[in-house]
This record gives C-alpha cells, structure tokens and sequence, in this order.
C-alpha cells in the first residue's frame, strides 16, 4: 500500500493528521514529505537548518497509529553561537 514519510515538529504532524482524516485523498506533496507506492523506494534529503526535536511519521489513516512514526533530535553545531 501506499505509505509517506513528512517530517515536520509534533504539532505540525499532529495538524496533518487532523487534516488527513478530514480529507484522506487530499493530494499532497511538499519538500517535507514523499510518498511512496506499493513496491518502491523513496528518498528525502532534508538540511535541518535549526537544532531541535522532531518527528517523521507516516499520516495515511491508520499508519501513524500503528506506529509508523519516529523522532529525530537534531544537535546544535559544533561551536555555533547558543
Ligand atoms: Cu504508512
């Protein structure tokens, strides 16, 4: 089945999810998220421009509940001002 990966901050993955029950064939498609079909791959390269908690999760009904989703804690950089 088709899945997706968006990563974005907790609330934006949580206003997603609320938007993808309201319209699950909602067509979509940002920098953030790719989407892949049955059978293939996807890639995303993605240049997290600030330090941070994050997740990536997977929004199509039913797939983040059923835990298709992860967190991403990005550190500051080396030496960089606070
Ligand atoms: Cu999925």
């Amino acid at each position: 089945m088709l899945h997706e990966i968006v990563i974005g901050t907790p609330e934006e993955l949580q206003a997603r999810t609320e938007m993808m029950k309201k319209y699950p064939d909602m067509e979509h498609d940002e920098p953030y998220m790719v989407h892949v079909d049955p059978g293939n791959s996807g890639e995303i390269v993605w240049h997290f421009n600030r330090a941070g908690r994050f997740e990536f999760a997977c929004l199509i009904a039913g797939h983040y509940e059923a835990g298709m989703r992860g967190t991403l804690t990005i550190n500051p950089k080396q030496g960089a001002e606070k």
